[in-house]
């Protein structure tokens, strides 16, 4: 392993820095996660699907497996997550009734909670607000069946089932001024009741959609919510997402790009650090990430290790300052 320093250590006075972990990768960069990191998200393993079969019935062994791990590396595991239109067996959930509903995740939230009680937090609903900017919610399986409101309902069990836990709503594309204003709208509706603690900014981010100016006004619109802030599923992708160049195409002038982006969103998290309480990379190394199979087959690079488990320029970048 490099002798690079310990990102945990480099940001210990400004907030806690996390990487998405799955089965596949816990044994594999065991030395990167404990010299890094001082959280983690599962990535699959916590959903809805990864926690329960086909059927419904639990099975826990492979979210067990982390979070057995962290616990014994005193780690600390984000919860990802309770309610949200990926990660779980639509047409299952489709042939319920409302009633039916309510009770599963009654009992998912009492189960997860009895079981998983180091958690500290939860996203609650993940990816409520359309794409659509001219809408509002997405269409989902849970809106379907409980309403435009079921995050209110989602989040009220939450609290009443789960009530020691950190009660987050994350989405992404969170610099998009549009859809921003209806993340913000729902956060405030959520804050209403007392229901949520913390606000989850995912940070996917690309350089050709996203700059400097949009990450800062993006800290500075959510922090005037009043609530702290997860970041949580970081990662800059290079290439237009529709575009199926290979990797060896890239230019130099944009991993520059990249590892610029990089360095101005840490810089920015360092500013807003008072209300920032985690720092979450999706993934450990490149060859980890989602993005290779986004669309299409590609070997991306968006991440601060590479596919040999090395730094990145990002990497130096955000640990030199
Ligand atoms: O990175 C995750 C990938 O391995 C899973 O197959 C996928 C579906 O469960 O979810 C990916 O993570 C998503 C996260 O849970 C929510 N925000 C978007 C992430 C990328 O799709």
């Amino acid at each position: 392993m490099s002798n690079a320093v310990s990102l945990k250590e480099v940001y210990k006075d400004y907030f806690k820095v996390g990487t998405a972990v799955n089965n596949r990768c816990l044994d594999r960069d065991k030395d990167i996660i404990l010299k890094h990191f001082n959280t983690v998200t599962c990535e699959y393993e916590m959903k809805l699907a990864g926690l329960r079969r086909p059927d419904l019935t639990f099975d826990f062994a492979n979210a067990d497996k982390i979070y057995n791990f962290a616990n014994e590396n005193g780690i600390e595991v984000r919860g990802h997550n309770l309610v949200w239109h990926q990660g779980i067996y639509t047409e299952v959930l489709e042939s319920m009734t409302k009633q039916q509903l309510i009770e599963l995740m009654t009992e998912h939230m009492r189960t997860v909670g009895e079981r998983y009680k180091k958690v500290v937090c939860w996203d609650v609903v993940n990816e409520a607000i359309s794409d659509d900017w001219n809408g509002f919610l997405r269409d989902t399986v849970w809106r379907r069946k409980l309403g435009d409101d079921y995050y209110m309902t989602v989040f009220r069990l939450a609290r009443e089932i789960i009530p020691d836990k950190t009660l987050v709503y994350n989405d992404f594309n969170e610099y998009e001024e549009p859809k921003r204003n209806n993340i913000i709208k729902l956060v405030k509706q959520l804050k209403t009741e007392g229901l949520i603690d913390a606000v989850g900014m995912q940070c996917h981010i690309n350089i050709l959609y996203c700059t400097a100016d949009d990450i800062k006004r993006s800290f500075e619109e959510f922090s005037k919510l009043g609530l702290p802030i997860h970041v949580t599923e970081i990662d800059i992708g290079l290439p237009e997402m529709n575009d199926p160049a290979p990797l060896s195409s890239m230019t130099q002038e944009q991993r520059e790009q990249q590892a610029s982006l990089y360095e101005a969103l840490f810089a920015t998290m360092r500013e807003y650090s008072s209300i920032i309480d985690s720092a979450t990379v999706w993934g450990v190394r490149d060859s980890q990430s989602w993005l290779n199979n986004f669309r299409f087959e590609r070997e991306c690079t968006a991440l601060l290790f590479d596919k040999d488990g090395q730094p990145t320029e990002a990497f130096y970048r955000i640990t030199q300052f």
